[in-house]
């Protein structure tokens, strides 16, 4: 393993400025989300959608550190035949690939559920690596809910996590561990404040007993926020500053770069709130965005399946992209959404 330049590629990721695009949906979520703007998921569709994002000169050479990619998409070639993966890299960002295979219920843990796919991950991760990508997501999914989440759930996911991030690291590719603590739920944001601390120090537990090398990997956890069926909405304000207490508790500032999830946030609450963490400063590791609905919600809109389209759904994205990068410095003004309005 070159640990220098894993932590280069990590420092990479996170760069002010830039952030991660989370494009790895697997086929039952990007489904869903062309369901939503009518249009069918065939493989055709998803490889024209992805080559419209990743051939967005302004985001992806601005904005945009690197694209995690699905295993579909990274085989995948552009209409005039360069591979998806090239055109990520002509643009200047690296290309990732998500390699959890999804989950399954936890056996003796009832609405608990395990993130699969350690099996041969190491070969996936060889074939992976010659096809270009240099970072790896491994996502472990924790809800919250009457008598859950366990600690046999949290236990098991975060062993996952670390044996996922041991694996890529021997393989010479940069792992983000995202444990999700979803915001389903009518949870306040102290109830999601609480679980996270558990997740978080559990994981980081098991990367240290896995010499898992924390300045190879990068963090994307979710925020401290209240669950979405919460009465009480904590302000934005509350949130990063639960945020920035709760990772400043538990994240050893050797990790290079924390990439946060949206989670169902809107695209406006996750941008606000990323750029209220950065007044909090100074930070110890490098705090940025790996938004996949945040990003891609508005450009989906846009394109809605039509060539016509193409041009508008990438200045969606661009603009998206330019907001989360000017939060991911402490720059952004609600009033630039507006003027784009
Ligand atoms: C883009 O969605 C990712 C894949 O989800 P599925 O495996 O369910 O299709 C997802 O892991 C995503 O990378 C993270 O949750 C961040 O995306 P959001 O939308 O929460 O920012």
């Amino acid at each position: 393993m070159n640990l220098t330049e894993l932590n280069r590629i990590a420092t990479a990721m996170v760069a002010p400025g830039k952030g991660i695009l989370a494009a790895d949906e697997s086929s039952g979520t990007i489904k869903k989300r062309f369901d939503a703007i009518g249009v069918e998921s065939t493989e055709g569709n998803r490889r024209d959608y992805r080559e419209m994002l990743f051939r967005s000169k302004e985001a992806m050479s601005q904005y945009i550190s690197g694209v995690i990619l699905y295993d579909e998409t990274i085989w995948q070639d552009a209409k005039d035949g360069t591979p998806l993966v090239k055109l990520i890299e002509q643009s200047g960002a690296i290309p990732g690939i998500k390699v959890d295979e999804g989950t399954q219920p936890l056996p003796m843990c009832p609405g608990e559920l395990v993130t699969v796919g350690l099996d041969k991950l190491a070969e996936r991760l060889k074939k992976y690596y010659d096809r270009g990508a240099r970072f790896a997501k491994w996502r472990a999914v924790i809800d919250i809910g009457s008598g859950i989440p366990s600690m046999t759930a949290i236990s098991v996911n975060a062993h996952a996590l670390a044996r996922y991030a041991a694996l890529c690291q021997a393989a010479q590719i940069v792992p983000i561990v995202e444990p999700e603590v979803l915001m389903d739920g009518d949870h306040d944001i102290d109830r999601c404040f609480e679980v996270t601390n558990r997740v978080l120090n559990e994981t980081f537990q098991e990367l240290r007993a896995q010499r898992v090398a924390l300045e190879g990997m990068v963090l994307k956890p979710n925020m401290a926020v209240s669950g979405k069926k919460c009465a009480k909405q904590a302000s934005v304000e509350e949130v990063a500053e639960k945020t920035i207490r709760l990772l400043k508790a538990c994240v050893p500032a050797a990790v290079p770069g924390i990439a946060f999830l949206s989670g169902g946030q809107s695209d406006a609450e996750a941008t606000a709130h990323l750029n209220a963490m950065h007044k909090l400063g100074p930070l110890p590791w490098g705090l940025t965005f790996s938004y996949g609905r945040a990003l891609q919600a508005a450009p989906q809109k846009a394109w809605s399946g039509k060539a016509e389209n193409v041009a508008a759904g990438q200045r969606a994205f661009s603009h998206r992209a330019r907001m989360n990068g000017l939060a991911s410095k402490g720059e952004w003004q609600s009033s630039l959404e507006q003027k784009a309005a």
